[in-house]
């Protein structure tokens, strides 16, 4: 069958003087992949034919289209189930589905459906032609075929209707190599143990070894873009010496996600619109005493210089378990342990997934992954966080830098930074920035003179970019196209 396609194509090119891998396949009803298969096949027998490449737009059809093309137009499939004597209840049509709606609508526009509102048991619909023809369906299937009349106003509404889509497709141009020639003499690609014994391999010609053929891929797991990403912002903290704090705990108590970084209990973050709260087990229990006493007062009556906030805090507000709101709270245990040990300076980091009970829109889910750098040393100041955040975004790829003046709980002062992305053509906000508060350190046994300062960025913003995906829906969740996870190329975050 091969060797017979192959002498097809040789032929049509010493017909024709060369073919269009694209226009051959249309012209033959063949799948456009075999012929390129068989071009490719031809090349390696030596210099039959030359091959050039040529790139240009074509529609194919979507899922949606395929569905159509095989089930008829959403308004044939509506007139089709409409019954030809007794009419259909409307809500029976409108009970299928979105499809059913669309094609109600176009059925009526197309004068195939009638509807009597007042039709005794609800309004029916009721035919108004004794057939149909589904013109959608032709159309699609002469756009799936390559050939056959479309106007570009068919081609708008059927891409408006999301039926067909824009694809740029590669075929060749194949023409006469030095050794063309119509016959292809089946080359072995076998030698056997034994053609060597019985010397039959001295009458054979062999196929030429293509180096340059990829490799069957092996069929092996894949990273998800985001793991990708991940694994690159872990490897640029990790080069800048920074220890991985321990996040393996998506549970977190109230008291080390709010309370130890002195947010208030009465924040709105706090409430169930912004935090998922868990039912069970509803409560932490576990506190180091004496630190959850420094906390309730200096909540209460501050300290350190600071005023406080002047409310009863209660134990039963810190107790509630939640999914952590930040990986800070990780941050908050790793530098309680800090300031209960003899003071050495750290550098530590955290990359993991975060929850957030937030309104969902195309870049936002109530989850995302934090990524969160901590650096505590005596004396630091805006300037030294300055200069780390420079630090980590030029290994990012990131050199011109904004910051504007913020607002967080427990950071004093705070900056939203942003970068200009040279790809977007436009000022990217990359991140939050901060000063821990001393009333936040203080507490936990930190030195006066030691301060901490600390950023936050995400995983799924940049990956998301990177990967030219609008909506967070197609990087995560049940509806993604995981052949785009199977072939999309690693893209450096340096780039
Ligand atoms: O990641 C964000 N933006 C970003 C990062 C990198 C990037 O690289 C591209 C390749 C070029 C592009 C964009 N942001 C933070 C900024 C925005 O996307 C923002 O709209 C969304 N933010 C998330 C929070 O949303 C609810 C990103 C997430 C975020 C924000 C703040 C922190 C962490 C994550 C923080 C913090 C913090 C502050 C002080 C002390 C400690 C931690």
């Amino acid at each position: 069958m091969a060797v017979l396609l192959n002498e097809e194509i040789l032929k049509a090119i010493d017909d024709n003087g060369q073919i269009d891998t694209y226009e051959y396949a249309i012209s033959t009803g063949r799948d456009h992949q075999i012929v390129v298969g068989a071009v490719k096949s031809i090349q390696s027998m030596g210099n039959l034919v030359t091959c050039e490449q040529r790139s240009f737009n074509t529609w194919s059809l979507t899922d949606e289209g395929k569905e159509v093309l095989e089930h008829g137009s959403h308004e044939a499939v509506v007139y089709a189930s409409v019954d030809p004597t007794a009419g259909t209840l409307l809500v029976d049509i409108m009970e299928r589905g979105d499809n059913a709606k669309l094609g109600f609508s176009k059925a009526m526009s197309n004068g195939w459906v009638m509807l009597d509102k007042n039709a005794e048991g609800g309004a029916r619909v009721f035919r108004k032609v004794d057939s149909i023809i589904d013109e959608v369906k032709e159309k699609l299937r002469n756009v799936a075929k390559g050939s056959g009349r479309i106007s570009e106003d068919e081609l708008k509404e059927y891409k408006r209707r999301k039926l067909i889509t824009n694809i740029i497709t590669k075929s060749y141009i194949v023409s006469k190599g030095d050794n063309f020639s119509t016959s292809v003499e089946k080359l072995d690609t076998d030698l056997t143990p034994d053609m060597i014994a019985n010397d039959s391999w001295k009458d054979c010609t062999f196929k030429e070894y293509n180096f340059d053929a990829m490799g069957i891929p092996p069929v092996c797991g894949h990273l998800h873009p985001l793991m990708k990403v991940r694994a690159q912002y872990r490897q640029i903290f990790l080069e800048m010496g920074f220890i991985e704090m321990p996040t393996n705990n998506f549970i977190e108590s109230s008291f080390w996600n709010f309370d130890a970084l002195f947010q208030p209990q009465q924040h709105p973050a706090r409430d169930a619109h912004d935090t998922f709260f868990l039912k069970d087990p509803e409560k932490s229990f576990e506190f180091p005493q004496q630190y959850l006493e420094k906390v309730k007062t200096v909540h209460q009556y501050g300290g350190f210089g600071s005023e406080g906030y002047k409310y009863e805090w209660k134990l039963e507000e810190a107790q509630k378990n939640i999914l952590r709101t930040h990986t800070t709270a990780v941050s908050a245990r790793m530098l309680y342990k800090l300031g209960q040990q003899k003071f050495t300076p750290a550098k530590y980091f955290s990359i993991d997934r975060v929850f957030r009970n937030e309104t969902l829109d195309a870049t936002h889910l109530a989850e995302f992954h934090q990524i969160e750098g901590v650096v505590a040393d005596y004396d630091l100041t805006l300037g030294h966080l300055i200069g780390i955040l420079y630090a980590f975004f030029k290994k990012l790829g990131m050199e011109k830098l904004r910051f504007k003046p913020a607002y967080n709980p427990y950071t004093e002062p705070s900056m939203e930074v942003f970068s200009y992305h040279e790809g977007l053509k436009k000022w990217v906000e990359v991140g939050n920035s901060g000063v821990f508060r001393p009333e936040m350190l203080l507490p936990m046994g930190l030195p006066e003179n030691v301060s901490v300062i600390a950023w936050g960025l995400s995983v799924e913003r940049p990956t998301m970019i990177m990967y030219g995906v609008d909506n967070i829906r197609e990087l995560v969740g049940h509806k993604i196209n995981l052949e785009r996870v199977y072939t999309n190329p690693i893209c450096r975050l340096d780039n």
